[in-house]
């Protein structure tokens, strides 16, 4: 199915498409055949057993609500094995910040940041290994989802993952250290609720704010891939899986 622009409202008139808005010519009631938001509702219920449902929030971003499902206790479980091999750290950005959020990373090679820059890196600067390889679950959900979403055969090389403690956050950035930008970014969300701020092109533009839960899958390429996102400071809680913590994890095609 190929993505459906009419109904998409552009980010300057405020406004987000969301799924359940009633417009004239889609289905407004349960049972309807399509979302109408060009998303391929085969694979979003071919996913899994839970409640789901999808925002778009521009013409290359969907929210896949709950999309992880089942697959998300598992995928915490492997982020428990990996970062045995590959510890979270807080790396410094370029001016020298430690960044509240602590970070990993799977596969064939993973994102840093130190005073020397940002970049993409083959093996761990803590412990000079390789990354770990990236388990074959999460190279299957980052697929599945990229296909839902429109993005036929995408491959992840590499899966950057960001712990969140309470009061920890990520300024405003654009992700721009991947050689091909016309590759979408796959994120998983996992644990507490984050608010994400969704901006323009420009720093300066105006952000929609989204709240990510637990099994939240987005899906950003094309037209959005270079807007300016953040996520603001976790808010206290406790979540059944993870305790006082937010993971999520970033599927890129980095190489
Ligand atoms: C970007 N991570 O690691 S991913 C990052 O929740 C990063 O840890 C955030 O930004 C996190 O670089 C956000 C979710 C996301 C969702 C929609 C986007 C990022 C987006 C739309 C456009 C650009
Ligand atoms: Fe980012």
């Amino acid at each position: 199915m190929a993505t459906r622009l009419v109904d998409w409202k552009r980010e300057k008139e405020c406004d987000v498409y969301l799924a359940s808005k009633p417009s004239p010519g889609r289905p407004t009631c349960p049972g309807g055949q399509s979302a109408g938001l060009g998303v391929n509702a085969d694979l979003l219920a071919d996913a899994g057993g839970t409640a789901r449902w999808v925002e778009r929030l521009g013409p290359g971003t969907v929210v896949l609500r709950g999309f992880a499902g089942e697959t998300a206790a598992a995928i915490w479980a492997a982020v428990g094995r990996l970062t045995k091999l590959a510890p979270f750290r807080q790396m410094q950005t370029p001016g020298g910040f430690r960044m509240s959020v602590a970070m990993s990373n799977c596969g064939e090679v993973g994102w840093v940041t130190d005073p020397a820059g940002y970049r993409y890196a083959e093996r761990d600067p803590d412990s000079g290994r390789p990354w770990p390889a990236m388990p074959e679950l999460f190279r299957q959900l980052a697929a599945t989802a990229a296909s839902a979403a429109g993005f036929a055969d995408f491959v992840p090389d590499a899966c950057l993952i960001n712990r969140y403690a309470v009061g920890a956050r990520m300024s405003r950035h654009q992700d721009r250290d991947e050689r091909d930008l016309t590759q979408p970014i796959v994120s998983l969300s996992l644990g507490l609720p984050a608010v994400f701020l969704f901006g323009g092109g420009q720093r300066s533009d105006a952000a929609v704010r989204v709240t990510l839960t637990h099994g939240d899958v987005v899906v950003w390429g094309g037209p959005d891939r270079l807007r300016y996102h953040g996520v603001l400071a976790i808010k206290p809680g406790e979540h059944p899986l993870l305790g006082a913590c937010r993971v999520n994890l970033t599927f890129r095609k980095a190489r």
